[in-house]
């Protein structure tokens, strides 16, 4: 049985006051390929899971470990819960609907816990706290387990994974399972161009644009999706904001406050509830402003709590204020969510962390 122990089997944190750097090496990537494929060859059906409110990284990732699925000759099922959907995902969700193969994977839950059988294996993409599963009566499941994640690793963590993928350095789960998918593809593995144009839709979202968390092989990898037509205006039309959507946003933008010269604070109301897609997209314009290099975004989410998304554009480390407020990130894009308080008692706490941690929030190590 393969195991990837890398990353500690007990927690370990690293790389928490600085950005991220490349540390994985093609000899690791390749080593993943290999050691999935043997993993694929002793398990039975493969059922792909990503984190609650799947958002196009999740959904491309997973539509990706199909693919890699399909390349083995095993049966894969992609879990989707069609009451949590974000727009994005349903735009992507119609398209996945004009291809029949494609849709084919799509199960529900409640299906999956039917069809799932002994030798089964469970694929977590895009997260790895079990507690933050689409379903997580169906996690339970699972004693066969493999991660792939580009989430810095935290406590929450599933017991005995049969491999673990955490890589933090990449700038989405895409990019980690396009990698692998270039592994395996040859003349009769190929990928089709919805799947290509899912797995850049996935890399276009998490690195804003191509504008953040971005190496050499995020662009490496972009460019093989290209060759296998990846289609990229339907990126841009799957990434669309529609009227409402955009008016919700420039509300949100409306009510901010600079805190410092470059960093700006912006807060709903307690009344108005967002879904978390908003609050990013929030903080992602705001970031794109001239001389703003941080952005927080605070509002009541849609499951009562109060949400802070956290965006910098490389020079601020949003993720050391929000692990202070019990959340966690990266360097250049973090959030957290708090119980218990107001929009205005969040924008409290908020403002106390960043000038708490004032000294260190722009040192890179
Ligand atoms: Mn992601």
């Amino acid at each position: 049985m393969v195991k990837e122990v890398r990353e500690g089997a007990k927690p370990t944190y690293y790389g928490g006051k600085s950005a991220t750097t490349i540390k994985r090496t093609r000899v690791r990537s390749r080593a993943m390929s290999t050691a999935l494929r043997k993993i694929f060859d002793e398990t039975g059906d493969v059922f792909i899971m990503g984190h609650r409110f799947p958002d196009m990284d999740a959904i491309g990732s997973a539509v990706g470990v199909s693919c890699l699925a399909r390349f083995n000759q095993k049966k894969a099922y992609i879990v989707i819960d069609e009451k949590e959907i974000i727009p994005d995902v349903e735009r992507c969700l119609t398209e996945i609907h004009k291809e029949p193969e494609l849709e084919m994977q799509l199960i529900t839950p409640e299906r999956a816990m039917e069809l799932k059988k002994a030798k089964d294996l469970l694929v977590m993409v895009d997260y790895h706290k079990p507690s933050l599963s689409i379903s997580q009566s169906l996690y339970e499941q699972f004693d066969k387990i493999v991660i792939i994640d580009h989430h810095r690793r935290g406590e929450e963590f599933p017991s005995k994974p049969l491999l673990t993928y955490i890589e933090s350095s990449a700038s989405s789960a895409s990019e980690l399972v396009t990698e692998l998918i270039q592994y395996q593809s040859s003349r009769t593995n190929r990928i089709s161009r919805l799947e290509a144009t899912l797995l850049l839709a996935g890399m276009t979202v998490d690195t804003n644009n191509f504008n953040v968390r971005t190496t050499a092989r995020t662009f490496d990898v972009a460019s093989y999706l290209k060759t296998c037509s990846a289609d990229a205006s339907l990126v841009q039309y799957l990434l669309s904001s529609d009227l409402a959507t955009y008016l919700e946003i420039s509300h949100l933008i409306a009510h901010n406050e600079q805190v410092t010269e470059d960093i700006v604070v912006a807060a709903g109301t307690d009344e108005k509830e967002y879904n978390s897609v908003i609050a990013a997209k929030t903080a992602d314009t705001l970031l794109s402003m001239v001389n703003i290099n941080g952005a927080f975004v605070i509002t009541k989410r849609t499951d009562g709590l109060v949400g802070i998304s956290a965006r910098s554009t490389g020079t601020i480390n949003v993720q050391l204020i929000m692990e202070s407020l019990g959340g966690g990130g990266h360097f250049t894009n973090a959030a957290t969510q708090l119980e218990n308080v107001t929009v205005e008692e969040a924008k409290q706490q908020l403002l106390a962390a960043i000038q708490e941690n004032m000294n260190q929030l722009y040192k890179k190590e």
